[in-house]
């Protein structure tokens, strides 16, 4: 039992199960990294512009916020909402509280006042961590708003701060880290879901299921000590963090390279410059690198492992990605912030390797494919994914009305995902029944969306549904049907939305106005109606 209200323990029984099985070592995921750091030395662990950081560098580094942190009274369960770029603070900020057993919330540098305040209403968090600047966007206001609205919150830590403490030599007094007892059974990070309702989701993962996720991933991807990782993904993401992503990289005593820019032009050549072996990326950035001209010009040798998911990869960009990293083989990853990770493995054919998105990491993930009511579909034919296992949530963070309809009886987190088992034993995507606008593999709730839509005083109705493009797989066109006499453009809504602090990359770009939005038979809105609309548009 979780003594933090709001958290669906595993049962018992299967947590026995995955004890004697040997996933979950009962060792929490800061005193584990503690042990990893201090057995990897004088390696380079990590690198940012110029600067290198040793794996004793980054354990001293880790111990010294951490001890800062427990001075300031961070106790075990403490939520920190965290909003760093890919930055050595942010690593050094995630092992500290990890160390404390205290659970930090993995907002993106993207986020404004609309996500980050939910952050802090759902968790109780009393900590923030953010950068001055997030990209061109000035901090300071929102973390004014986010004090005067949360008098909960205790303590705010820049960067610039972090920094800061790590100057001091003073020696540390490492006891003091020991004698926190950190329960392996309590989460250890909430990370965000990809949200099909008005408001977002925390997911909570376990110390023992996070330190075997990652485990588990690294086991697939054939990491070695003399690999490195580049992190171009927001670092917070489960992926880059944890798929094996960093994680999964030190754990091996391999190097990770950290980019704040995803920019093919500072991405390539740091490919070249820091000899890079793995790349996680989502679909719509290696699209982008490997349409880039010139690239074929670049020495792009090193790359051996090129990871891509959060979103379909189509065959033809896996090809075109080998024959412009030569010595590269592209391999999927089907995963969830909520847990279960497909991956395709490397010596699956060909074919496979093209067609599907892999297949589950562990063999004690249960994977059911079912119809409409919940009942196994022929093997091989499409329905929806429900999985359960070791290191898959039970509950997402106190909503259990919603949880009540998301798992089933047995346990089954229902994805909404649409797959079906190809005879390899893999798995295809065939498409979703969730309602949300996958961009670039950046999940947006229509809900949330429509329902900020719906407080502008123009908007008598909206629908909010995905159109294709090319690169990002979707964007979120609105539907919207104004009040009587009153009209929309799109800037008018984009600014609305601005202003009530919405995420950039949440806003619609494309509006249509219609007098009328198509209903299914049960009277809802016909999505799929509007999506092949707008689609055939665009075509047009
Ligand atoms: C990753 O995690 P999330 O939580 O942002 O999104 C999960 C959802 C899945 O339910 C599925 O709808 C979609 O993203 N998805 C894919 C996919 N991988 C994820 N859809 C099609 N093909 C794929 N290969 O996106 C994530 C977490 C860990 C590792 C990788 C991705």
């Amino acid at each position: 039992m979780s003594s933090l209200a709001g958290v669906t323990p595993f049962p018992p029984d299967f947590a026995a199960r995955y004890r004697a099985r040997g996933y979950w070592e009962d060792v929490p995921l800061g005193r584990f990294y503690a042990g990893v750091f201090a057995s990897h030395g004088d390696r380079v662990a990590m690198v940012s512009g110029s600067e290198r950081v040793t794996y004793s560098e980054l354990r001293e580094r880790v111990a010294r916020l951490a001890l800062h942190l427990l001075g300031l009274g961070v106790v075990p369960l403490d939520r920190w909402v965290v909003q760093l770029p890919n930055i050595p603070e942010f690593v050094y900020l995630y092992f500290a509280l990890e160390q404390l057993g205290a659970i930090p919330i993995m907002a993106l540098a993207g986020h404004r006042w609309n996500e980050i305040n939910s952050f802090f209403e759902l968790s109780g968090a009393n900590g923030y961590a953010v950068t001055e600047m997030l990209g061109d966007f000035d901090t300071q206001a929102l973390i004014a708003q986010i004090r005067e609205a949360h008098s909960g919150v205790r303590t705010i830590l820049s960067a610039q701060t972090i920094r800061e403490l790590l100057r001091s030599s003073a020696p540390l007094d490492a006891r003091l880290l020991d004698a926190v007892e950190v329960d392996p059974d309590e989460p250890c990070i909430l990370q965000l879901s990809g949200g099909t309702t008005g408001v977002p989701k925390l997911i909570p993962r376990t110390n023992n299921d996070y330190v075997y996720n990652t485990k588990a991933a690294a086991a697939v991807n054939d990491v070695h000590a003399d690999d490195c990782l580049l992190v171009a993904l927001p670092i917070a993401h489960n992926f880059p963090l944890a798929c094996p992503g960093i994680s999964g990289f030190f754990w091996k005593g391999a190097r990770a390279v950290l980019t704040e820019s995803p920019r093919a032009d500072d991405v390539l050549p740091l490919i070249e410059r820091e000899r890079i072996t793995h790349l996680e990326l989502v679909p719509a950035l290696l699209i982008r690198y490997i349409n880039t001209p010139g690239v074929t010009e670049r020495d792009l040798s090193s790359v051996r492992v090129i990871n891509t998911g959060g979103q379909k990869l189509q065959p033809e960009v896996k090809r075109r990605a080998e024959s412009v990293f030569p010595n590269a083989r592209v391999q999927e990853v089907f995963g969830m912030a909520e847990g279960l990770l497909m991956f395709v493995r490397l010596d699956d054919s060909e074919e496979v390797r093209f067609e599907t998105a892999g297949r589950p990491v562990c063999k004690d993930d249960e994977i059911l494919i079912v119809d409409e009511d919940r009942n196994p579909v022929p093997d091989g034919e499409v329905g929806e994914l429900l999985v359960r296992g070791p290191y898959t949530l039970r509950g997402y963070y106190n909503v259990p009305e919603y949880n009540a309809r998301t798992f089933t009886p047995e346990g089954f987190y229902c994805s909404g995902d649409l797959m079906r088992r190809h005879p390899s034993g893999n798995y295809i995507v065939e498409g979703r029944k969730k309602d949300l606008i996958n961009r670039g593999g950046e999940k947006i709730s229509a809900e949330e969306i429509e329902n900020l839509i719906l407080s502008h005083p123009a908007v008598l109705n909206v629908a909010c549904v995905p159109m294709p493009d090319p690169v990002l797989g979707e964007r979120m066109c609105a539907f919207v049907i104004p009040k009587p006499g009153r009209t929309l453009t799109l800037q008018v809504l984009t600014s609305f939305l601005t202003e009530k602090g919405l995420a950039k990359f949440k806003l619609p770009e494309r509006l249509e106005l219609t007098d009328d939005l198509p209903l299914s038979k049960f009277g809802k809105v016909a999505k799929n109606v509007l999506t092949k609309q707008v689609a055939e548009k665009i075509q047009a």
